[in-house]
């Protein structure tokens, strides 16, 4: 069981901007920028070559969608999509998540840096603490009502 299986099954908190049959999305809690999401199938597979075609097209579909809302809740100009694809490609979680990560005016320094940062170390996942987990809450909360508006 992968954490991403606990957050899924409820076990685990986490900040959601998306949940359907197939897949959810919600905030990654080392993000690289404000809003960077994560895009997981309820199926628990490490692999993108272990998803049948329709699950394969849904979750980018939703990923696009996340990218849209970021940019109408959260007013980020354009977003990186990224899979770390095994172990070997920088994958710390062995379950298939598409990283949506916004990119906001003037962030070039700052969010490339911390992108090389994110793909060249194994990080430790950040502590809970209520205030923290609040703002998340808030910023998923933009980007929920913005894929809601614009579905
Ligand atoms: P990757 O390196 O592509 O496997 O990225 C895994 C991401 O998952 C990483 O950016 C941090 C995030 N992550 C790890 N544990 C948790 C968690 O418990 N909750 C949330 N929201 N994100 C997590």
């Amino acid at each position: 069981m992968t954490i991403f299986d606990r957050i899924i099954a409820g076990d685990l908190p986490a900040s959601f901007v998306h949940q359907d049959d197939h897949c959810v999305g919600f905030l990654d809690i080392n993000p690289v920028s404000r809003g960077h999401a994560l895009v997981v199938p309820r199926l628990s597979q490490q692999h993108l070559a272990e998803l049948n075609e329709p699950l394969l097209a849904h979750i980018w579909r939703i990923a696009r969608d996340v990218g849209a809302a970021q940019q109408a809740g959260l007013g980020s100009l354009a977003q990186h999509f990224l899979v770390n694809d095994g172990r070997a490609a920088s994958q710390s979680v062995p379950h298939v998540h598409i990283h949506v990560i916004p990119r906001y005016r003037g962030d070039t320094v700052r969010t490339m840096s911390r992108i090389v940062w994110h793909l060249s170390t194994l990080m430790l996942p950040r502590r809970e603490s209520a205030a923290r987990r609040q703002a998340m809450d808030r910023t998923a909360a933009l980007i929920s009502e913005a894929m809601r508006n614009h579905a």
